[in-house]
């Protein structure tokens, strides 16, 4: 089991229990002198290339010193054969937006984003964040508030469908500060989990190129400190999906609009273990200290099932284990492992 930790790195807890360090602070088999931990960011999502058994290759999302101002990187890395070192480092993307000085609205490091994720199509989807700016989610260039869809290089993938003038590894744009993505199981499409300001959490389903429809800029009703208006105004003057300015833009498959809990990592339940939940969406909420299963047929917009049996948390990590089971990082420091009971 790979996990990473904000101001440590990446580990790996082995069969027999045993947990090694491979990557980030003094201590790690292999050291990132570069590492920033600051605000919210720091070591993020974790993933396993789809040849992982034959190339022992992962993936971390990590904030760093080596490109001044700081960005957001992904690293490739190179586990050795006993599983308890990394090497070969290469950072296949380097420019991810990263928040370098505080503002207004909060510390440096914030609104990063960081999950990553390979979709069924072998492609890596990587997720950013606004980093409270006004002007980023729309930017065509700066790869903050995005979805981002590349190779195991880091190389734009084929298909992306970025418009004219986009950076072509950017395979939807218009996003808040994204920390779920999932692909739904049988039609492979990725679904994102977004956590909404003072209202609307969204799940959307993404397509190429599509706009998320978040705009956090200065206009003509809101006029904001530092020109982020990503906490000013309410569900109609400062919409997580604004239709009027973006009638293209993709419409959230499920969201709270009332009130925002702070929705961060999602994962589908697949299997038919989990019964009549085989197939929804298990998203962490934050705020609100608690797990959700979302069922995205329009039966249940708006509301979720909450499992009576497991404990208050804030939920900061959900994965799918291959034998069925579902992994919980909680920011408390824990990793629980769930199975279903009927
Ligand atoms: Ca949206």
């Amino acid at each position: 089991m790979l996990f990473t930790e904000k101001c440590r790195g990446l580990s790996i807890r082995t069969a027999d229990g045993t947990i090694t360090r491979l990557f980030g602070t003094a201590g790690s088999a292999l050291v990132a002198p570069d590492l920033v931990c600051q605000g919210q960011s720091g070591v993020h999502g974790v993933a396993l290339d789809p040849d992982f058994a034959s190339n022992r290759r992962v993936y971390v999302y990590m904030a760093s010193t080596l490109s001044p101002p700081r960005t957001n990187r992904v690293v490739r890395l190179v586990l050795g054969p006993d599983l308890r070192s990394a090497s070969s480092r290469n950072d296949i993307i380097t420019d991810l937006a990263f928040k370098d000085a505080g503002n207004t609205h909060g510390s440096p490091g914030a609104h990063s984003g960081g999950r990553i994720r390979f979709g069924p199509d072998r492609f890596l989807y990587v997720t950013t964040g606004d980093n409270h700016n006004g002007t980023i989610p729309q930017s065509p260039t700066v790869l903050g508030g995005k979805v981002l869809r590349v190779t195991t290089d880091g190389a734009a993938a084929p298909g992306n469908s970025a418009p004219t003038g986009f950076d072509p590894r950017i395979f939807t744009y218009g996003h808040r500060n994204v920390q779920g993505i999932d692909f739904r199981p049988g039609s492979g499409v990725p679904y994102v989990a977004e956590h909404g300001p003072n209202h609307s959490d969204e799940v959307t389903a993404l397509r190429a190129g599509g706009n998320g429809g978040w705009d956090p800029k200065n206009r003509s009703s809101l006029t904001c400190a530092d020109g982020y208006c990503g906490y000013a105004g309410n569900a109609t003057s400062m919409p997580m999906t604004d239709t009027q300015r973006f009638p293209d833009a993709m419409r959230p498959a499920w969201t709270n609009n009332g009130s925002s809990q702070g929705m961060g990592p999602a994962t589908f339940l697949v299997g038919e273990q989990w019964g009549a939940w085989n197939g929804r969406l298990a998203v962490g909420i934050m705020a609100g200290n608690r797990l959700d299963i979302l069922a995205l047929d329009n039966s249940g917009v708006g509301s979720g099932t909450t499992p009576p049996a497991l404990p208050s948390a804030r939920y900061r990590a959900l994965t799918l284990a291959a034998d069925g089971s579902l992994y919980i990082a909680t920011d408390a420091g824990e990793i629980w492992r769930v199975t279903a009971s009927r």
